[in-house]
């Protein structure tokens, strides 16, 4: 799609002095002192502390400064100097706070202390930690272990989510959802039906031998820029990088290194993508319909010319199954089907697919563009398929890598915090622990809602994040929120998901990661996954917000220990006085993964845990690598209507999901404001809208039931026709809970059906 004039739109690079104003902007709003900033030069260093902002890998030997413009950012945020006391929060009431913006409670700074909310009086009062717990204890006590939710926002560490999952199944229950529900589940279920493993089977050093990287739906410059700096190296090598996106993202466009001297001061900077297709959201199954089809028809034309191979023949004949009916389908999908569902040329796709072809090696990368979609298991299913064409999976240089979100999401579900216990090695602890851990199907994060809805659900604990902000339909999910018996919100800052509140509700601060956790045995650790599953210690320094706070792990171990029946074998004084010890009894239920764990802690670059389809053994139904047929060709779960349009919910530049920095989305041209929709100008005149008009969406899921967002300013954006974009999470009203991948239940984000009111 050609630039055009009439839209917003950045004209400068992504990194350079953009960037590190950025950073400089963050540092001002939040006042750090210099410890903290000092803090940064310690970020994602073996022995430093790990970033809390997103889960790329972590290099062996990192760069002076390892950090970019949004961990700093994440980093100034837990370490700001502004404090949420119990005096602040007892100016407010949480009925006034409630038409607050997300962006201003969270401004009001760390929270200090224990705090109970006091129904009567509408706002929260301190109070002892003791006191929490026993109440916490009692009320968990007194209802049925099963209709309690534990959710866990994907940033607490390996030591406290172990701790989390045991207490949770030592209860009683199974209803672990944690945020990768709303994330990447769907790559997590569909990799664990194609390959045999959940997670991407690539190394950091991968990307030292590849010849191509294919990028879908991840907004590299925003929500993962470290992973810029593997790119542009790969870039200078020769590397071709292709990548499919409704939106010309900057980051993946162009990129200038803030760590180079001379790109800094010169108009210098790196290409990043040799090819960027605009694909409609929701088309990218149909485009991948078009490389598999190229790629076919180029082995096809080897036949004539006597050239070697482009499928990896060997690679088919001994490691997959299903080839026979993926070909049968992609031969009877023409190029008209393929070209009006992807909104690509043919030509455009065959460019990409000789691309893939010539590669000898190449790796592909993903965001919440494929995951979050009604028919997100098909674009991932899809995309495996074309990856093992050509045997690029499990060799070097070569592979699957999705691009995962939260600091340690991957690492959360690998010890144990997951709603299905076919996934957890329940016999390892019950003889570990010897308790009977329950064995049924827990609840995920929309089967959650939908019982908190119904009544099912009595209590509710947040280990971080922002539940009711983050999830779908949240209008609807407040006025249920209320009749819980119980809510716990374990927390580093005041959100909304803190002012809808159960019958007996408690707020509770604990420490950040880049704090320092004193114990009895002195100054701990902790440890996370990244998204190339290597894991790293993380040690943080800096003085804790307030003396009042405690770990995630001393919390963990408060609830636990005021819930259970004593078991001389879950003890949480010791594992609290020493998180060593939770590292020994993760080593034990997990042997193969994390032995010698304590050892390892601190391994430059981290420790790689394994993964078996690296090693082309392939723990499917089949046995083997599976190409499997897609259901349809199109990601959504709509039909095309008058009127109707496919919105996707962003984020900005300036913000972590539901904590929202700042109104600057400066890689896009988007300044001083959230409440947009983005729009292509061509789909605005024939609409008769005009710049900075204001207007409502409206969904359009045929279910009869209203949902609306308003006052909203057209902007004028390069969008494919049909397409809008807006931010998340000011859109999510408009997303049914209903509307979610048919496999693996993440709501489709990125794919709502709506309407405009004007
Ligand atoms: N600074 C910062 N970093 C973050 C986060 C943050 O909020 N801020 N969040 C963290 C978390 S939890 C996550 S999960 C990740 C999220 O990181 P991303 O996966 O990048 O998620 P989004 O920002 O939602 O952007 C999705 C991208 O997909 C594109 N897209 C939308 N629909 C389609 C489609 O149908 N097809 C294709 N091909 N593309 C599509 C959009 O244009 C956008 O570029 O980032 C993590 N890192
Ligand atoms: N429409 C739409 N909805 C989406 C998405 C989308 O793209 N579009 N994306 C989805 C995705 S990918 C995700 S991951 C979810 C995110 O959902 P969540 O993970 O639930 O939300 P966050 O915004 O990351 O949580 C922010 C809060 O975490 C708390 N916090 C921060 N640091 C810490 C800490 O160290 N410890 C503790 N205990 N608390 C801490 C702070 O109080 C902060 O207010 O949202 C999902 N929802
Ligand atoms: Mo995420």
């Amino acid at each position: 799609m050609a630039k055009r004039k009439d839209t917003v739109h950045y004209n400068g690079t992504k990194g350079g002095w953009g960037s590190l104003r950025g950073i400089a902007e963050v540092a001002w709003r939040e006042r750090p002192t210099l410890a903290a900033i000092d803090t940064l030069r310690r970020m994602n260093k073996a022995g430093g502390f790990m970033c809390v902002s997103c889960a790329w890998g972590k290099p062996e030997h990192p760069h002076a400064a390892e950090f970019c413009e949004n961990g700093a950012k994440a980093t100034l945020w837990e370490l700001t100097s502004r404090r949420c006391t119990p005096e602040v929060l007892a100016r407010h009431k949480a009925s006034d706070l409630k038409t607050w913006k997300d962006h201003d409670l969270e401004q009001l700074g760390r929270l200090t202390h224990p705090m109970r909310f006091d129904a009567e009086q509408d706002i929260y009062v301190p109070c002892s930690w003791d006191e929490a717990f026993a109440a916490i204890g009692r009320e968990l006590k007194a209802i049925d272990p099963k209709s309690a939710i534990f959710y866990a926002s994907g940033r607490a560490s390996l030591e406290t989510s172990y701790l989390y999952a045991l207490f949770a199944r030592a209860y009683g229950h199974n209803n672990l959802p944690d945020s990768s529900n709303m994330c990447h589940e769907t790559t997590s279920v569909a990799l664990r039906t194609v390959i045999g493993s959940p997670v991407g089977t690539c190394v950091l050093s991968d990307f030292d031998h590849c010849d191509a990287i294919f990028f879908f739906g991840q907004n590299t410059g925003t929500n993962s820029p470290r992973l810029l700096h593997p790119l542009q190296e790969a870039v200078k090598r020769g590397v071709k990088i292709v990548t499919f996106n409704p939106i010309v993202e900057k980051g993946l466009e162009v990129f200038k290194n803030p760590q180079s001297p001379v790109e800094m001061l010169t108009p210098k900077a790196t290409r990043i993508s040799s090819l960027y297709l605009q694909v409609r959201t929701g088309g990218d199954i149909a485009a991948i319909t078009g490389l598999i089809k190229y790629v076919l028809a180029a082995e096809e034309r080897r036949w004539s010319q006597e050239q070697a191979h482009v499928l990896d023949i060997d690679f088919i004949e001994q490691h997959t199954a299903g080839f026979a009916a993926m070909k049968a389908h992609v031969d009877a999908t023409g190029w008209d089907e393929i070209e009006r569902e992807s909104g690509l040329s043919r030509a455009d796709l065959e460019a990409a697919g000789q691309i893939y072809v010539e590669a000898e090696r190449a790796i592909c990368m993903w965001g919440m563009g494929l995951t979050q979609h009604v028919h997100g298991f098909d674009n991932l299913t899809m995309l495996t398929n074309l990856w093992l064409l050509r045997g690029n999976v499990g060799r070097e240089g070569a592979g699957i890598s999705p691009v995962r979100g939260h600091s340690n999401v991957q690492g959360q579900r690998t010890v144990g915090i997951s709603e299905k216990p076919e996934l957890v090695p329940l016999d390892r602890i019950a003889a570990q622990y010897g308790f009977e851990p329950p064995r049924d199907e827990g609840m995920n994060t929309v089967e959650g809602c939908e019982k908190i809805l119904s009544g099912e659900v009595r209590a509710f604990i947040g280990l971080g994040g922002n539940f009711l902000r983050a999830i779908p339909e949240s209008e609807n999910m407040e006025a249920a929120w209320t009749k819980l018996n119980l809510t716990v919100q374990i927390a580093t800052k005041l959100n909304r998901s803190h002012l809808v509140n159960g019958k007996v509700a408690y707020l509770l601060p604990c420490l950040g990661r880049s704090e320092q956790d004193m114990q009895e045995s002195g100054a701990q650790a902790v440890t996370m996954e990244d998204s190339l599953s290597c894991i790293h210690g993380s040690l943080g320094k800096n003085r804790p917000a307030s003396a009042h706070l405690r770990s995630e792990v001393a919390i963990v171990a408060g609830m636990a220990k005021a819930t259970l029946a004593p078991n001389p074998r879950l003890d949480w004084d010791a594992w609290t006085a020493d998180y060593a010890r939770i590292r020994d009894a993760i080593e034990a239920t997990y042997p193969e993964q994390f032995h010698d764990f304590n050892a390892r802690v601190f391994t430059p670059g981290g420790f790689y845990r394994g993964n078996s389809a690296r090693e082309r053994i392939w723990k499917t139904k089949s046995g083997k690598a599976q190409f499997t047929v897609p259901t349809r060709m199109n990601a959504l779960g709509f039909a095309p209507a008058e009127g109707r349009f496919r919105l996707m919910t962003l984020r900005s530049n300036d913000q972590f999901n539901t904590t929202i920095y700042g109104y600057s989305d400066r890689l896009r041209g988007i300044e001083g404001t959230r409440d947009v929709v983005l729009m292509n100008p061509d789909d605005m005149a024939a609409a008769g809208l005009t710049r900075g008009q204001r207007v409502s969406l409206a969904s359009d899921a045929g279910d009869g039931v209203h949902r609306q967002v308003d006052g909203l300013a057209v902007t004028p954006f390069l969008l494919p026709r049909g397409c809008l974009a807006g931010y998340y999470p000011e859109l999510n009203p408009l997303i049914p809970l209903w509307l979610h991948d048919e496999q693996s239940k993440t709501p489709a984000s990125k794919g709502v059906p709506v309407r405009i009111l004007s």
